[in-house]
């Protein structure tokens, strides 16, 4: 990043709606940010199609082709790094991943989780907020560690949940909200702002909040 612009691959395994905010931004001159590659666990994923349409390299590696996590990682981690990324971008990518490849990219890792974390860790997040019978749902844009969902939160956006909301709906109000914060996040990023310090995030020289910063 010293001299240019601030190198993204993101890793999908689905319809890439994250990830096209992504190419979207990435497509103004102004952006700090090229996104330099795709890659998807799984072949079918829409995302690819969306980053062949902006004209961006994509990689396929099926988890299902390796004996164990440890291989997997081992061998996106070999891909990934023929990009020479700055910035390693999880864009509902579904595979958990193993503490060397977190290692690997410590610093310079940055996952979305659909959740106001530090609340609801894990999967199926819009049907547990609605079973909680919650007022408020959102999204976080967090550093991976080797906790799951547990990495230093960045940035938060919120939405209400309305009456006659379903897992669908809910899930739709709130990718609004991501499509808003993540290259936001990145972008601080690129321009050196942000920075992951021990378990904490900090932006512009100061710690972030333990959820993060909330976006209004
Ligand atoms: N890896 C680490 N080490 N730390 C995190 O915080 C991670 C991570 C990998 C992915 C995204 C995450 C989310 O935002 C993420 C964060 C998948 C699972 C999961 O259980 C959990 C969390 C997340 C993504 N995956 C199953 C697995 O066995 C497979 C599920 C499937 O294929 O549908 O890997 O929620
Ligand atoms: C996003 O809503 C993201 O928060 C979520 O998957 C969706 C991916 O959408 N991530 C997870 O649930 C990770 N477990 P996209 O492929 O359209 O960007």
């Amino acid at each position: 990043m010293p001299d240019g612009k601030c190198r993204v691959v993101v890793l999908i395994s689905g319809s890439g709606t994250n990830l096209q905010a992504f190419l979207d931004a990435a497509a103004s001159a102004e952006c700090d940010y090229t996104v330099e590659a795709v890659i998807s666990n799984k072949a079918d994923a829409y995302g690819l199609t969306r980053a062949r349409n902006a004209g961006v390299a994509t990689d396929v590696l099926s988890h299902r082709e390796f004996s164990d996590r440890e291989s997997f990682d081992q061998a996106m981690i070999k891909v990934i790094d023929g990009y020479q990324p700055d910035l390693v971008i999880l864009a509902g990518f579904m595979r958990i991943l193993t503490p060397d490849f977190v290692r690997h990219y410590s610093g310079r890792l940055l996952n979305i989780h659909p959740s106001l974390l530090p609340k609801y860790q894990g999967l199926h997040t819009h049907q547990r907020v609605l079973d909680a019978g919650d007022s408020e749902h959102g999204a976080t844009v967090h550093f991976v560690t080797e906790e799951l969902d547990g990495g230093p939160p960045v940035l938060q956006a919120a939405v209400p949940i309305e009456s006659g909301d379903t897992a669908d709906t809910l899930s739709q109000r709130v990718q609004v909200q991501e499509h808003i914060i993540y290259p936001l996040a990145a972008s601080w990023f690129a321009q050196g702002r942000l920075k992951m310090v021990g378990d904490r995030a900090e932006l512009d020289g100061e710690l972030l909040p333990r959820s993060g910063k909330r976006l209004d």
